[in-house]
């Protein structure tokens, strides 16, 4: 089932997420949720939160070369927590919450993941690049932040102008 997806300036992109303690039927279903609702919507990362449910889980489905994101590629990730970010990178991010906005972001280059899968068994992973990247934007999400609070105070003035005019215009609903 395809859910909503909440935008900026919604208050609820603002919550902080509570840790998820039962790895029940209940949390499968909102992942498969969450899954057919960021593919049909043309992401590569959702946050729990973003479809106004605000618990610590978040799916990734990074392209493969042939650009074609495939369920067995996608990852589950319950519990996040970043250990021994290093390095920097810039990308230009964008966010199913923020549609039609694409910034440059600076994130650290790459970090190992500690987190739980579905089932709350507990697992590893080394990112970098893309993975890295998308890591720490839905992560971010996880705290009630947004790409868009990264911004310098000209860059995020600016942003808040044009979207304001394109949410009059209702471009993006
Ligand atoms: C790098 C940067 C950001 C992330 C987080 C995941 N972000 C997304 O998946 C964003 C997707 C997105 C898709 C949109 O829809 C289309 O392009 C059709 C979109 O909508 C508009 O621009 C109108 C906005 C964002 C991971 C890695
Ligand atoms: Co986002």
């Amino acid at each position: 089932m395809k859910l909503q997806i909440i935008t900026y300036p919604d208050k609820l992109l603002k919550a902080h997420s509570k840790k998820v303690v039962t790895f029940d039927d209940q949390l499968h279903t909102l992942l498969e949720n969450m899954f057919e609702t960021m593919i049909e919507s043309n992401g590569i990362g959702l946050a729990a939160i973003q479809v106004s449910h605000p618990v610590r889980a978040l799916i990734l489905c990074i392209p493969d070369e042939e650009g074609n994101q495939l369920k067995e590629n996608t990852l589950e990730i319950i519990n996040p927590v970043i250990h021994n970010p290093q390095g920097a990178t810039i990308y230009q991010e964008g966010c199913l919450s923020v549609p039609g906005f694409y910034e440059d972001i600076e994130r650290f280059e790459s970090l190992t993941l500690h987190y739980h899968d579905r089932h709350g068994n507990e697992s590893t992973l080394e990112a970098n690049e893309l993975l890295a990247i998308a890591i720490q934007h839905e992560m971010d999400h996880l705290e009630g932040k947004l790409f868009i609070e990264r911004l310098s105070y000209n860059r995020r003035k600016k942003f808040e102008k044009e979207y304001k005019r394109a949410l009059k215009e209702k471009k993006y609903s």
